[in-house]
């Protein structure tokens, strides 16, 4: 893991010629944010006991917030003209705020959901967030603009002295013109995803027929900062779930057989299910959630304590905002809601790649003996496993005659997590960014 820190990650666009909006141009904007040294290194130091001793476990910070992958970008545009502006915030760890001097922005699509077009001044997007907006340009080709992102630093545990958490590109009109001078966003009012109604005003689900209750946060597990779900840490295991899924025969409904840490809950066909996540951290934590859209029926505060209860929903809108990522506030809690109606093996995680890699996931497991019937293995997923000595079939420990027999499933973390490197240093060595200050 860890790859897409180091920049293997990018954006996919998927073109609808039936899109409910007309645009006279498109173009995709890329946020992220940008570390100095290579993820191993960081991943490394970041779970470590000299970073839990000295860091109280902080996360590593990002040295450069960026725009299409460098600053300074240029976006050509032309007067009189409606572009679509897809933005992805492809990053790591903040999320970041969005806007474009002299353009408002009107939004029609968020995390592939169709709403309702809303026009703001500011968005916001949490790293794995992504959000359509359509611009008008002016009528003359007078002046440039200033496009300006900035990284949320309230998410960070300390802020280095020097950092600037800025980034600006440039809607350019005329080439032969001066570029403005940007301004940071020094005002954060970003538009209120829960004002947000689909497109399709799909309704509220009302009736639930399985509520899954998720704590989460951190603890100290030996000397290393890790994260939990419901007080057990996400570690992989021997036979990857979706494996346990298709080869564990009826078995598969029980969550058991896919091993204690892979924190699996179990939907069946078309229930409709309500996950509440309690964020016990001290930070907001955005939650993605893979082969749903779900309708964020509340949302509390920042330190509201845990969810109350469904008086805390009473007042959930009719046709509520749906996405697949989630900010849920510090102390606060979220109630989220989508129907079983995608079989699959389903991670849901928190987005930022640092608290995945410390074991902030839990496994959807959807409709476990549709899939056994329906879905076909690719032979080269199998032979990638092969070629790695990963068990293909069975229950989490490699068992494939008695599945309850979970004697061998990965109940403890490695020693040390170098992410994706191959071939490992045999010893830690200590983190070269610390000499950077990558920590303040
Ligand atoms: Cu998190």
């Amino acid at each position: 893991m860890g790859q897409y820190i180091d920049g293997i990650r990018g954006p996919i666009t998927v073109h609808d010629p039936a899109a409910p909006y007309k645009a006279d141009d498109e173009m995709t904007i890329t946020l992220s944010d940008w570390y100095h040294d290579q993820a191993p290194d960081l991943l490394n130091y970041f779970l470590s006991a000299a970073n839990e001793n000295d860091h109280k476990g902080a996360e590593p910070i990002p040295k450069s917030a960026l725009m299409q992958d460098t600053q300074n970008a240029k976006f050509n545009v032309a007067p009189n003209k409606t572009y679509l502006l897809r933005i992805v915030n492809m990053g790591v760890f903040a999320g970041q705020y969005f806007s474009i001097d002299g353009h408002q922005m009107t939004v029609v699509e968020i995390d592939g959901v169709y709403v309702e077009p809303q026009k703001t001044d500011q968005i916001y997007l949490t790293v794995a967030q992504r959000c359509s907006v359509l611009i008008s340009t002016k009528s003359d080709a007078s002046k440039n603009f200033a496009i300006s992102a900035a990284m949320d630093t309230d998410m960070f545990d300390s802020v280095p002295p020097g950092l600037d958490p800025n980034v600006y590109g440039f809607l350019v009109y005329d080439t032969k013109k001066s570029l403005p001078k940007p301004a940071p966003i020094t005002t954060f009012a970003p538009l209120d995803e829960m004002t947000i109604v689909p497109k399709d005003h799909m309704a509220l689900l009302g009736k639930v027929d399985h509520q899954i209750v998720m704590t989460m946060d951190f603890f100290d597990d030996g000397g290393i900062n890790r994260a939990t779900v419901n007080n057990v840490t996400y570690i992989g295991q021997k036979v990857p779930p979706l494996y346990t899924a298709l080869t564990t025969g009826s078995s598969a409904t029980n969550p058991a057989v896919y091993g204690v840490n892979s924190n699996a809950f179990v939907l069946k066909p078309n229930e409709v299910v309500e996950i509440v996540v309690n964020n016990h951290d001290t930070g907001n934590h955005p939650w993605h959630l893979h082969g749903h859209n779900f309708q964020i029926v509340a949302r509390s505060a920042a330190k509201a304590g845990d969810y109350p209860g469904a008086a805390a929903t009473a007042d959930a809108a009719s046709s509520p905002v749906r996405r697949d990522t989630v900010t849920v506030n510090t102390g606060g809690w979220a109630v989220l809601r989508f129907k079983a109606d995608n079989p699959g093996v389903w991670l849901f995680h928190c987005h930022i790649e640092w608290h995945v890699e410390a074991g902030l996931s839990a496994t959807i497991v959807e409709s476990p003996t549709s899939l056994q019937g329906s879905l076909n293995v690719p032979w080269d997923h199998l032979k990638s496993c092969k070629d790695q000595g990963v068990q293909t079939r069975g229950n989490a420990a490699g068992n494939t005659k008695d599945f309850l027999d979970l004697r061998g499933a990965i109940t403890t973390n490695p020693k040390h997590n170098w992410g994706a490197l191959v071939n490992p240093p045999s010893s830690r060595t200590k983190a070269r960014s610390i000499g950077r200050g990558f920590v303040a």
